[in-house]
C-alpha cells in the first residue's frame, strides 16, 4: 500500500514526471496538450495516478504536488517557446479539487506564473465537473477571479457529474471536455450518444469550446464530426508521451 511518506520521498527523488497527451483540430493539427502526472517508483514499478491522487488528496500532499504540477506545466510552456513552432500550443493540467479550494490556490499559482514569466493564457485549468459543484458558489468566485487574470478553463469529465446544469450561466468557463465514457459508447448505444448531442448543443448556447476525449477509432472520430466536434483527445491520434516525444513531433 501506499504511503504519504512515499509519495514525498518520491517528489524529492524525481520519480514524478509528466507526460503529454496532444489534442488535435479536425485536420489532425495538434493544438495543445494536457499534461498528465506518473509516478514511477523505485521498487513497485509504474503507479496510476488513479491509485496515488485520491490518496494524495486526503493526506493534503496534493498541495505540494499539485504545486509542482503546475510548475511542471511553466516549465514545458517555456521549453515550447524556446521551440520554433508553426502553431500555437496551449497546456492543460488537471487541477484537484482540493487545490482548487484551498485559500492560497489562485495567489500561489500566480507566484508562479510571474516567476517563471510566461502568459497566463498559455495555460488551462482542467477542473472536473465534480469537483465544482462541491461548493458551486465559492467555485463560481475562484473561476471568475481565474478568468479575469487570464486563465483558460475547460470542465473536465463533463456529463459525469449528475449535475443540474443552471450553474453553468454562472461558470466563465472555456470548454467542455466530453468525457470518454460517452465517447466509447457513442456508436453502440443511443443514451451515450444523446448525451454527447445534448452536451454540443450546451457548448453552442453556452459559446463554450468543446473537445471530445478518449477518441479511440475513425468511426468516433466520424460520429462526432459528423455531430459537430472539431478538436479531439485520444489514442486514436496520440497517447500519453514523454514531453521530449511530444516537442520532437510539434518539429518533426
Ligand atoms: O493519465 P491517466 O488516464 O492514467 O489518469 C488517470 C486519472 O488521473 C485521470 O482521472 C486523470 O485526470 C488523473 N490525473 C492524471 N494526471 C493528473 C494530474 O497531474 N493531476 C491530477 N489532479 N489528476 C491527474
Ligand atoms: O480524467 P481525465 O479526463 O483527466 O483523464 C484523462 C485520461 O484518459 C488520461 O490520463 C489518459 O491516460 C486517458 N486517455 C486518454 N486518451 C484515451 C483513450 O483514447 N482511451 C482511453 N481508454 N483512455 C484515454
Ligand atoms: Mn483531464
Ligand atoms: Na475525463
Amino acid at each position: 500500500y501506499l504511503l504519504d511518506a512515499d509519495m514525498r520521498t518520491a517528489l524529492a527523488q524525481n520519480d514524478f514526471f509528466m507526460v503529454a497527451q496532444p489534442q488535435v483540430n479536425q485536420h489532425g493539427d495538434i493544438i495543445g496538450a494536457e499534461l498528465l502526472i506518473r509516478w514511477q517508483h523505485a521498487e513497485l514499478g509504474f503507479i496510476s495516478p488513479d491509485e496515488f491522487i485520491g490518496i494524495a488528496e486526503k493526506s493534503g500532499f496534493i498541495i505540494p504536488l499539485g504545486e509542482w504540477i503546475f510548475e511542471q506545466a511553466c516549465l514545458c510552456i517555456t521549453r515550447l517557446q524556446h521551440t520554433p513552432l508553426k502553431q500555437h500550443i496551449k497546456v492543460a493540467i488537471n487541477v484537484s479539487a482540493k487545490q482548487f479550494y484551498q485559500a492560497e490556490f489562485i495567489e500561489r499559482i500566480s507566484g508562479l506564473i510571474s516567476k517563471h514569466k510566461i502568459k497566463v493564457s498559455d495555460i488551462e485549468l482542467e477542473l472536473t465537473e465534480s469537483a465544482m459543484l462541491e461548493d458551486i458558489q465559492l467555485a463560481v468566485t475562484k473561476i471568475t477571479a481565474l478568468k479575469q487574470i487570464g486563465f483558460e478553463l475547460s470542465i473536465d469529465d463533463f456529463g459525469t457529474g449528475y449535475s443540474s446544469l443552471s450553474y453553468l450561466k454562472h461558470l466563465p468557463v472555456d470548454k467542455i471536455k466530453i468525457d470518454k465514457s460517452f465517447v466509447s459508447l457513442i456508436d453502440k448505444r443511443e443514451d451515450s450518444r444523446a448525451i454527447v448531442e445534448a452536451t454540443m448543443l450546451i457548448a453552442r448556447t453556452f459559446k463554450l469550446g468543446l473537445i471530445a476525449e478518449g477518441v479511440e477509432t475513425a468511426a468516433e472520430v466520424a460520429t462526432l464530426s459528423n455531430m459537430g466536434c472539431n478538436e479531439f483527445q485520444g489514442y486514436y491520434f496520440h497517447k500519453p508521451m514523454a514531453l521530449n516525444d511530444f516537442i520532437s513531433l510539434l518539429t518533426a
